[in-house]
C-alpha cells in the first residue's frame, strides 16, 4: 500500500493522490461561514454536499481561531459538535476529523464516530491530548501557530520563518511519537494566518517542499484566508475561493497531500488536474 493513514477499525485513507479535507465550523464567529450551521439541520446537508463535491474528510469545529477568537469549553465545543459528527457519520459514513485542541471534546467526537484530530495548537494546548491521541491510535493534525488566537496577529516576527515553522513542527511530531504516537500517523501543517504577516505566508507557500522533505503528510489550510484577500483585493472572504484553488495546485505541485477548505469542487479540481499533470512529470 502506499502513503497512507490508518483510521478507526479496517478503513484507511490514501494519500496516494489529493485529500480534500471540508471545513464544517459549528461556530456563530468563524471568519468566513460563521454561523451558517446553527445546528445538525444545516451542517448535515452542507456536509453531504462536500462529500458529493468531492470531499474525502469532514473537518468539524465548535471553536473560531480567527485572529480575536474568544475560546469555548469543552462542553459548550461538544454540544456544538457531537450531534453533527454523529449525523455525517451514521448517515454517510464520511470520514470525520474533530478540530478541536481539547482531549476532552477529541474524546467524546472519537466516541461519536469521528476518524482523525485537527490540533491547531499541535498539543501544546492540552497535556492530555498526545496520550489521548496514542491510545486511540487515529491520526493527528500537528499545526503550527505563534502565540494563541487571541493574540497571535500583533506584530509576529521572524528571524526565518521556514525554519522555524520546520523546527517547531519536528519538536512537536517528536513529542507526539514521545507520548505514543505512529510516526505515519502525524500529519503537519505549516499554519498559514496564524501568527503570521502575508510576507510569512508567502514564504512557507514558497518552500513547502521543506515541509514534504521531512516525509510526514503535509496539510494546507490557507481557504479564504486574508493574505489572499491583500493578494487579490477581495473583502468578501467567501469570494476567495479561486484564490484559494491557486494555492492548492501550487500545494499539489510541491507534494502537499491534504487541503482543507470551504468550497470543495474548485480545490477538488485544481488538485486532480495539477495532479494529472505532475504525475506525468519525467522520473
Ligand atoms: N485554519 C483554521 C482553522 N483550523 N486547522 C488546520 N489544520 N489548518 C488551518 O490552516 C486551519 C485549521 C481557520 O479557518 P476557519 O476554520 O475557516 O475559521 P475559524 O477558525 O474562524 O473557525
Amino acid at each position: 500500500m502506499g502513503m497512507h493513514l490508518d483510521l478507526p477499525g479496517p478503513r484507511t485513507l490514501s494519500l496516494d493522490r489529493p485529500v480534500i479535507v471540508g471545513v464544517l465550523n459549528l461556530t456563530p464567529d468563524s471568519f468566513s461561514d460563521g454561523g451558517r450551521y446553527a445546528d445538525t439541520d444545516a451542517a448535515a446537508p452542507a456536509a453531504r454536499a462536500m462529500l458529493d463535491d468531492g470531499a474525502d474528510v469532514i473537518d468539524i469545529g465548535g471553536e473560531s481561531t480567527r485572529p480575536g477568537a474568544a475560546r469555548i469549553d469543552a462542553d459548550e465545543q461538544c454540544r456544538r459538535i457531537l450531534p453533527t459528527v454523529e449525523a455525517v457519520v451514521e448517515r454517510w459514513g464520511a470520514i470525520v476529523s474533530v478540530d478541536t485542541t481539547l482531549a476532552a471534546v477529541a474524546q467524546a467526537a472519537l466516541d461519536a464516530g469521528a476518524a482523525m484530530v485537527n490540533d491547531v495548537s499541535a498539543g501544546r494546548d492540552d497535556p492530555a491530548m498526545l496520550p489521548l491521541i496514542a491510545r486511540r491510535g487515529v491520526p493527528v493534525v500537528l499545526m503550527h501557530m505563534r502565540g494563541r488566537p487571541a493574540t497571535m496577529q500583533h506584530n509576529p516576527e521572524y528571524d526565518d520563518v521556514v525554519a522555524e515553522v520546520h523546527d517547531l513542527l519536528m519538536q512537536r511530531a517528536a513529542a507526539a511519537v514521545a507520548a505514543g504516537v505512529e510516526a505515519h500517523q502525524i500529519v503537519i501543517d505549516p499554519g498559514i494566518g496564524f501568527g503570521k504577516t502575508t510576507e510569512h505566508n508567502l514564504q512557507l507557500l514558497a518552500a513547502l517542499d521543506r515541509l514534504v522533505a521531512s516525509g510526514h503528510p503535509v496539510l494546507l489550510g490557507t481557504s479564504r484566508k486574508r493574505f489572499l484577500g491583500e493578494l487579490v483585493g477581495e473583502t468578501d472572504a467567501t469570494r476567495r475561493d479561486l484564490a484559494t484553488a491557486a494555492t492548492t495546485a501550487a500545494g499539489v505541485l510541491a507534494g502537499v497531500r491534504l487541503f482543507r477548505v470551504h468550497d470543495v469542487k474548485p480545490n477538488r479540481h485544481a488538485a486532480d488536474v495539477t495532479f494529472a499533470i505532475a504525475s506525468h512529470r519525467n522520473p
